[in-house]
């Protein structure tokens, strides 16, 4: 075995070790959190495939109904790939509960979220929920935002807005912020609300709930990734093959 080939392999037991641990954790959720007759919100990501895999399962098995709230293109996507009941915010302005992944969440439950760059449905969802989840794996857990998710707060903003938005930003509170690629290169990222995204890469030891407020209130920001004070409960799907919670 050449010392690549070790590598390869275990770069490929590790990603199986993940996928693993989001399942564990999605399924947790799902089980512990989804009753009969309940309003979903449906988060956005790699985590909440499994998250929506259980629950069309348990739907079927149990005949629940239960109506989807999706949080992005593809959670809509997903709902209806499973043939779950798909709504929207104007229809269902209260959810019972949001289930949803993240990029990194911290000893008190304050979230680093939009590294898919779904963050502001994914807010405006959560935020009409009576209940929080986040389902994650082992990789997402810290005691610190920074420590995992070294891309930085996403934060969206207006197009127009971008360059003094991130002048303010970086003036205020120091690092320095990313204008958000396409794969392509050609081209920033244009999320599903036709706007671009910051990746504001922070010094440490922030006061997030400041940060958060101080950051909408810039003229053009439409939203900031980070989560302070809405997740009531984080599932952690771990490299042993057990979950942690946290409350
Ligand atoms: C969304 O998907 C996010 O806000 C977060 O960026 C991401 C997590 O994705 P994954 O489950 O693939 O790690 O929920």
């Amino acid at each position: 075995f050449s010392a690549l080939k070790h590598v390869r392999l275990f770069r490929l037991f590790a990603a199986n070790m993940a996928e693993e641990a989001k399942k564990l954790a999605a399924y947790a959720a799902v089980d512990n959190y989804v009753q009969n007759n309940q309003v979903i919100g449906v988060g956005s990501g790699s985590t909440i495939v499994y998250a929506v895999d259980r629950l069309a399962e348990r739907v079927r098995q149990e005949k629940l109904n239960v109506v989807c709230v999706p949080t992005s293109f593809q959670a809509r996507q997903l709902i209806l790939q499973h043939g779950l009941t798909l709504s929207d915010l104007d229809r269902h302005s209260e959810l019972d509960i949001a289930i949803d992944g993240a990029d990194e969440v911290d000893s008190e439950l304050t979230l680093i979220k939009g590294g898919g760059g779904c963050l502001t449905q994914e807010k405006i969802v959560a935020g009409c929920a009576k209940r929080f989840v986040v389902v994650a794996d082992y990789r997402k857990d810290s005691k610190a935002l920074g420590q995992q998710w070294k891309k930085g707060v996403p934060i969206e903003v207006i197009p127009m807005a971008y360059v003094p938005v991130s002048r303010m930003i970086v003036r205020r509170f120091g690092g320095e912020t990313v204008l958000r690629m396409a794969v392509s290169k050609a081209g920033p990222v244009v999320t599903d609300n036709s706007n671009f995204i910051l990746d504001w890469k922070f010094e440490h030891g922030q006061n997030w709930k400041e940060v958060n407020t101080a950051i909408k209130m810039i003229p053009g920001v439409v939203e900031t990734g980070l989560f302070v004070n809405m997740a009531e409960r984080a599932y952690f799907g771990m490299e042993d093959g057990s979950v942690q919670i946290r409350d």
